[in-house]
């Protein structure tokens, strides 16, 4: 005992003279930047960087570049040549540092979206906020809208309830044996695209043993009876981990979204993410169910064109990997896959989902480590020719600093027809939802529809149209309703 806490206390000590003063982004900046750009980046000798214009996201490789190697522009700024140069990954860092900065900027400025006599403002539309429903909740996960007009609404604690009319109904009976544990519980609810005829719910959550293991775990079932006395019944499996893959109960990163697309077949897929559970190699690893994309048929069955069958070790129900925490997963009107993740400290992703492709983390990543120590840097190019070879994909839009992207859906216009086809984004803890506009590939518009409003868990658009957002802390659902509407 006493041998191998002296151990422990050499190997830190070891590891502290070697990560010397200096690593951390904030001591680095005052260290090396402080002095010409100011404390936070408001400038001294050198221009202001937390300007508008200088928040444009497409700078971040422009401005790596320039503090590597300074610019036509900018003379002796070459801070990654020669004795005591920054590697990338600390000179990555300290873009991560100036995009903090000017998010903090931005915030004091009061530049966010907000409300004037309740209304809001924005590109396409003047909105307000109602809350729908304000009591019952138990961190509540997600929200489906069944064809009666009631929602139901799978609360963390493993609660599955149903609500009309601003109050909370009906708790279901009988509905799976959920650990809520850390970050995982009852999650996702999904309507499988054909529930009118055939009454199949999904619903996914962390399956295990309290206190011991724990996994991501995807079934479906019916919703049966009237009234007070709904049950659970019915239940199937449509996804389970090999006993041997469960982690550690609770802990971080479940996922879990889950959508549907039809087959080229006809058949319907259901597709569901799991996060790496903190476990961030195993995202490379194709034998392991965290850290994916998974597609099935909507019975659990597995395609025949999935992308890794060839693979006997893998999970044939593997569809993409590389994904850290994917708590954001929704098909758009073209039929295109798209997932936002979390990242570390910074770099949450808006990813279109391709088949069989590799989304890179934690080989790249836009984020920096917690503790504001480097990590690495985004750009397959500046990396190892093994993590070149592995051909990632790169995200659509960044989030630096992160949101703590959770929950995703697509407009399809009705009460606010100026918004379809756009996406709708929430951030955990940014407290805010954007509106993403992509076009062939590209952000065309992106725009904060809402910030300060608390956790925001999921976003869900309505049959109607309106944009409906669950919250944590409070737990209550809120929705958007056009302001202009007659
Ligand atoms: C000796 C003064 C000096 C130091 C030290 C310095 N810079 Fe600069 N930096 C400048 C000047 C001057 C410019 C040119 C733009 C301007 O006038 O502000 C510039 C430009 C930049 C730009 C590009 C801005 C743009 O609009 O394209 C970035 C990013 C940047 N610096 C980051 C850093 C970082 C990070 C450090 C610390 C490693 C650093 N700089 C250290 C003086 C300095
Ligand atoms: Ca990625």
């Amino acid at each position: 005992m006493t041998n191998s806490l002296r151990i422990g206390v050499v190997f830190c000590s070891v590891l502290l003279s070697t990560h010397a003063a200096g690593q951390n982004i904030d001591t680095l900046w005052s260290g090396s930047c402080a002095s010409c750009h100011g404390d936070k980046g408001q400038g001294k000798t050198a221009a202001s960087l937390l300007t508008k214009e200088k928040r444009d996201l497409s700078l971040l490789r422009p401005f790596f570049d320039t503090i590597k190697g300074g610019s036509a522009s900018v003379k002796d700024h070459a801070f990654g040549q020669g004795q005591g140069a920054l590697d990338d990954k600390q000179a990555y860092a300290l873009v991560a540092f100036i995009r903090e900065q000017q998010e903090n900027a931005r915030y004091n400025a009061g530049e966010v979206a907000k409300a004037k006599d309740g209304v809001y403002t924005s590109q396409h539309h003047r909105y307000r906020m109602e809350r729908v429903v304000n009591d019952g909740l138990s961190t509540p996960w997600a929200i489906e809208f069944l064809p009666d007009g009631r929602m139901i609404i799978a609360n963390k604690t493993g609660k599955l309830v149903t609500t009309k009319d601003g109050k909370t109904l009906t708790t279901v009976q009988g509905t799976p044996v959920v650990v809520d544990d850390g970050q995982g519980g009852l999650m996702d609810i999904a309507l499988h695209p054909e529930y009118a005829k055939n009454g199949w719910v999904y619903l996914s959550f962390q399956h295990g043993e309290p206190k011991k293991k724990g996994m991501t775990k995807l079934v479906r079932g019916k919703v049966t009876g009237e009234g007070e006395a709904l049950k659970w019944t019915d239940e199937q499996v449509i996804f389970e981990a090999k006993p041997e893959h469960y982690l550690g109960a609770g802990g971080v990163h479940f996922g879990s979204r889950t959508v549907f697309q039809k087959h080229a077949d006809g058949k319907w897929c259901v597709f569901f993410s799991i996060g790496e559970r903190g476990r961030m190699e195993m995202a490379q690893d194709v034998t392991r169910p965290n850290g994916k994309v998974h597609r099935l048929y909507d019975d659990g069955t597995i395609p025949a064109d999935n992308p890794f069958l060839d693979n006997a070790r893998a999970y044939p129900s593997i569809w993409s990997f590389g994904h850290r925490n994917p708590q954001g997963l929704v098909f758009d009107l073209d039929g295109k896959l798209w997932d936002t993740e979390h990242g570390p400290r910074g770099g949450d992703e808006l990813n279109l989902v391709e088949k069989g492709r590799n989304y890179g983390w934690p080989l790249v990543s836009f984020g920096i480590n917690y503790s504001g120590d480097p990590f690495r840097t985004p750009w397959p190019d500046l990396a190892s020719a093994d993590v070149q070879a592995k051909n990632i994909a790169m995200p659509t839009f960044v989030w630096l600093p992160s949101i703590g992207a959770c929950g995703l859906d697509v407009s399809t216009g009705g009460a606010f027809p100026g918004w379809k086809g756009d996406l709708f984004a929430g951030g955990l803890s940014g407290g805010n939802v954007d509106r993403i506009r992509v076009r062939d590939g590209k952000v065309l518009e992106r725009e904060e529809i809402l910030k300060n409003v608390g956790r925001v868990r999921d976003v869900r658009v309505a049959p109607d149209g309106a944009v409906y957002v669950v919250l944590n802390q409070s737990d209550i659902v809120v929705r958007l309703v056009n302001a202009d509407a007659k």
